[in-house]
């Protein structure tokens, strides 16, 4: 039995047709439940609208009737902000039918594209032209263009190409009252007052639904390099970041730091994945070199940095891929750390950032706190060091009860983030705030901030139905 009345639900199955609805308990689980399963909620129906003019008219039935909707994706989010509450009166607007490329621009550089499209569909769709598309993540054969807009998504090639925000040029947004505003303007430049498109950048979808975007096109990378090295520190990551980009400037793509323990997880737990090096190293790096040139000199280029570190001792060993399977087994040892922390029981994940500069110390300081106050917890330290990004999650100590580590998590969560924000950092550098994060956000940012994100939720979205109980 459905919270909405019957009437209302003829008339969204009147815009959407009966497919775009799913009513049956068992089909809408998998929207109820976030891919680790530590969110999970209760909806009242579940839509799926195959355009914008469906959007709009169902978030309009919503406004008129004060049903609160929840915005989805490819469900991916890691802080529970497409999970509806526990109420069972909240509508999951799932954008997953809205997969249409509407146009490709080589010539100025631009893709248009629906909210639904899968991020691998949408860099599939630029290599067909010729082009990159560079955001890159983990989950990007299952999260959408819409998802990351409204997470502001990050990634593995933010220190060359920026973060979804530096990507999008235009947008499509249903506004809370059914409105379309068309931003859809593929321009570099346009001074014409407030740049709009960013309030819904990384509004998680408490502004509006976002549903088509022009985003930036890039000239196609004709050559990789890739190395896994051995680090001795943290410190020692630092300084290998300044030496490779010294010598290669954008070139350098991607860096990716990683603890033992993050490794060590992931080779347990994920088959075919080997350890490069025989010995037992502190931390590793997974280092990336693109160029536009088919013959660039990328392996000269990372060699001669690689061969500086090992006498400055910032490196220990390392192995250059050498071929396109190499490189992918290097790159999945890293993409699968996420899944392998899942395996060793609840962890307690964090995206935190700090002046890339102050990362060893962060790390140390934190180190030292966490381990006095709760013995044995696992430290999963790994990420996007090139951004002063760090995954520093928390996994529960080895034989504990998991009812005794959950008990833990606020304070564990504490000493983080004062630490994070003692850096000058933030407590989330690019998964949102979602639910998980909201507490934290109230605590850590300016109360003016606050007070000016509050005047914008209630300019945009008066009556509080856009993904109530998110971000604010
Ligand atoms: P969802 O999870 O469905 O939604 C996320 C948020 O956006 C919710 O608040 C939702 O309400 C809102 N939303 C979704 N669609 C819309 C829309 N059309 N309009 C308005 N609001 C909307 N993130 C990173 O930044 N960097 C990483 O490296 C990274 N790696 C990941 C690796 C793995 C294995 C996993 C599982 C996740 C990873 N993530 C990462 C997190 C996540 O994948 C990204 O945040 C992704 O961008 C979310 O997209 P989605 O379509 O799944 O969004
Ligand atoms: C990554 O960089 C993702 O792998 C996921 O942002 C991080 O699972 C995590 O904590
Ligand atoms: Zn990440």
């Amino acid at each position: 039995m459905s919270a909405l009345p019957d009437e209302f639900i003829r008339e969204i199955e009147t815009i959407v047709g009966a497919s775009g609805i799913v009513r049956d308990a068992e089909r809408m689980q998998s929207y109820l439940s976030d891919w680790r399963n530590a969110y999970r909620g209760k909806a009242a129906l579940v839509v799926r609208p195959a355009s914008t003019d469906e959007v709009a008219a169902v978030v309009r039935l919503c406004n008129e009737h004060q049903v609160a909707l929840v915005p989805q994706g490819g469900n991916t989010g890691l802080c529970g902000g497409s999970i509806p509450d526990g109420s069972g009166t909240q509508v999951v607007l799932s954008l997953t039918r809205m997969t249409r490329i509407r146009e490709v621009d080589p010539a100025n550089e631009t893709i248009t594209v629906e909210a639904g499209v899968v991020l691998q569909m949408l860099q599939e769709a630029a290599v067909k032209v010729g082009r990159l598309f560079p955001l890159s993540l983990g989950a990007e054969g299952s999260c959408t263009v819409g998802g990351n807009l409204a997470t502001n998504a990050g990634g593995t090639a933010v220190l060359r190409y920026g973060n979804m925000r530096d990507l999008a040029l235009g947008l499509e947004v249903v506004l809370p009252d059914g409105q379309i505003w068309n931003g859809l303007r593929g321009l570099r430049k346009d001074n014409t007052g407030y740049d709009l498109k960013h309030l819904f950048i990384g509004s998680e979808g408490t502004l509006g639904i976002i549903t088509a975007a022009v985003l930036k096109l890039y000239p196609a990378v004709r050559s990789v390099t890739t190395a896994w090295v051995a680090l001795p520190s943290a410190q020692a990551a630092v300084e290998l970041i300044g030496l490779i980009r010294g010598l290669c400037g954008d070139r350098l793509t991607g860096f990716e730091l990683m603890s033992r323990q993050s490794v060590e997880f992931v080779l347990r737990h994920v088959a075919g994945c080997n350890d490069p090096f025989t010995e037992v190293h502190p931390w590793y790096a997974l280092i990336e070199l693109s160029d536009t040139q088919p013959e660039a000199p990328l392996n000269d280029l990372l060699e001669a940095g690689i061969g500086e570190a090992l006498e400055r001792e910032w490196v220990i060993d390392a192995v250059l891929a050498s071929s396109e399977a190499q490189v992918a087994a290097l790159w999945a040892m890293r993409e699968s750390i996420s899944e392998a922390q899942n395996h060793e029981g609840p962890s307690l994940k964090h995206d935190i950032s700090v002046p890339v500069s102050r990362i060893p110390e962060f790390i140390e300081t934190t180190d030292q706190r966490l381990l006095a106050q709760f013995p044995g917890v696992r430290i999963v330290a790994y990420g996007h060091v090139g951004d002063g990004n760090l995954h520093y999650n928390i996994s529960k100590p080895i034989g504990s009860e998991d009812a005794a580590f959950k008990a833990q998590q606020e304070a564990i969560m504490r000493v983080i983030y004062d630490a994070a924000v003692s850096f000058k950092g933030s407590i989330s550098a690019e998964h949102g705030l979602g639910q998980a994060k909201r507490a934290a956000a109230l605590r850590y940012k300016d109360p003016l901030e606050l007070e000016l994100m509050r005047a914008l939720k209630a300019t945009f979205d008066p009556k509080g139905l856009m993904n109530p109980g998110k971000v604010l």
